[in-house]
């Protein structure tokens, strides 16, 4: 078999979404998100200026040689968009690869470990009462895990915290980036009270997390993991900035609240001191972010001898095609946690078609070969590419801070 082709799509039914086929001689497609939220189209000249050239011609069963030959053939390796430019090119082959065997990517990667993928939702509030109300609706809807952030008292539509728009969480918004307003002293003193209020109303079942956005210095996310340990949470998600992996070691020196964190990584370089160390419970890569099935389950295999569970992110500014391969990866490698789902809008189902599904809180990778997720081209001319930016945080005074 060899490649003959390979094409890049941008469509943007509500969220940018670049997608990658790979053709063959033999008719048989694979599927590759490549997508970067806000930064698209670096991803787009880098696939087809730098990667399509080189890949023309090979055998797309040739996985981990094609990987290495695209990482190390750089010369300029890591870094975000050419991760994701290698991993929608590694995601499209493993999908190949699945369709002319005839069998679920899961089968691939070692078969199933358990039943189905356990995931969590987002629930979101403009205030305590609000989140509250909202993670009962998952808990009815019979999520097992549930995601839980809420707007703090004087800061407004601050990313992550707030419910602006229900629809579009965690939305990059038209035009340039929205600059809000950050306190580090009402965010920690709020988020307890949060945590508090859900436990007494929903008792001690539900798995519960909480994602901090990269927010909080060393000793702050110490802070609050030690006022959150009452409530017992499945995971605290980007307590700190992770460009610096050596500052979860005073995190983890004070608080026995599970740690998660790694979906702005690209290589397994990121996690090694977070992973050897112990540092963390959670490593957060994601497939199409961290170049593709082919290195995660490197990640995976290093982080099982170290007690370290996945949660790969799962964001809506990710395409159906990242998930679906998420899923596959999840139900397959034995040191799994849980699975981030924030449900795309039935409009980005209909360009996808994925057929995946969802049952009293786990996700199933179905049995279509490959990855079982289609791409309609007309999506393209349907929902033309919209530039859109994450926002920015400045703290009370006017500093520059983490979104
Ligand atoms: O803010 O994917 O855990 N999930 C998240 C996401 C990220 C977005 C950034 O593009 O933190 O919603
Ligand atoms: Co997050």
């Amino acid at each position: 078999m060899k490649i003959t082709d390979a094409k890049v799509f941008v469509c943007s039914p509500g969220r940018n979404f670049l997608t990658l086929k790979i053709y063959t001689d033999e008719g048989v497609f694979g599927l590759g998100d490549g997508t970067l939220n806000g930064r698209e189209k670096s991803v787009v000249a880098y696939l087809q200026d730098h990667v399509i050239p080189c890949i023309i011609g090979r055998d797309p069963f040739e996985i981990e040689d094609i990987w290495q030959y695209l990482y190390k053939g750089a010369y300029w390796r890591r870094g975000p968009v050419t991760m994701a430019a290698i991993g929608a090119v590694d995601v499209a082959l493993w999908d190949i690869k699945g369709k002319a065997l005839n069998t679920p990517v899961y089968n691939l990667l070692g078969g199933k470990s358990r039943k189905g993928v356990m995931v969590y939702g987002h629930a979101n509030g403009a205030d305590i009462a609000e989140t509250v109300e909202e993670v009962g609706k998952y808990i009815d809807k019979g999520y097992l895990a549930i995601r839980a952030q809420t707007g703090v008292p004087g800061l407004p539509n601050t990313y992550g915290i707030s419910s602006k728009d229900k629809m579009f969480y965690e939305p990059a918004q038209p035009g340039l980036p929205e600059e809000n307003v950050w306190s580090t002293e009402k965010y920690l003193m709020h988020i307890p009270k949060l945590f508090a209020k859900l436990r007494e109303t929903y008792g001690d079942d539900p798995h519960l997390m909480h994602d901090v956005h990269h927010r909080l210095t060393p000793i702050e996310a110490a802070r609050l993991g030690k006022a959150l340990e009452p409530h017992h949470l499945f995971w605290l998600e980007d307590s700190v900035p992770a460009e610096l992996q050596e500052g979860f070691r005073i995190i983890r020196k004070h608080t026995t609240t599970p740690l998660a964190v790694g979906e702005i990584f690209n290589t397994i370089y990121d996690c090694t001191t977070l992973i050897t160390e112990q540092l963390i419970d959670f490593i957060r890569t994601t497939i199409a972010h961290t170049g593709g099935l082919t290195p995660m389950k490197k990640i995976a295999n290093l982080a099982e001898i170290y007690h370290v569970r996945t949660g790969c992110h799962g964001p809506t500014d990710l395409s159906p095609i990242n998930l679906a391969a998420c899923i596959h990866f999840d139900i397959a490698i034995n040191n799994f946690g849980a699975q981030e789902f924030m449900r795309h809008t039935p409009e980005t189902d209909a360009v996808f078609s994925p057929t995946y599904t969802f049952e009293k809180g786990y996700l199933h990778p179905g049995e279509a070969p490959g990855l079982g997720v289609d791409f309609d081209e007309k999506s393209v001319e349907k929902y033309p590419y919209k530039p859109a930016y994450l926002p920015v945080n400045r703290k009370l005074d006017g500093t520059m801070f983490n979104w």
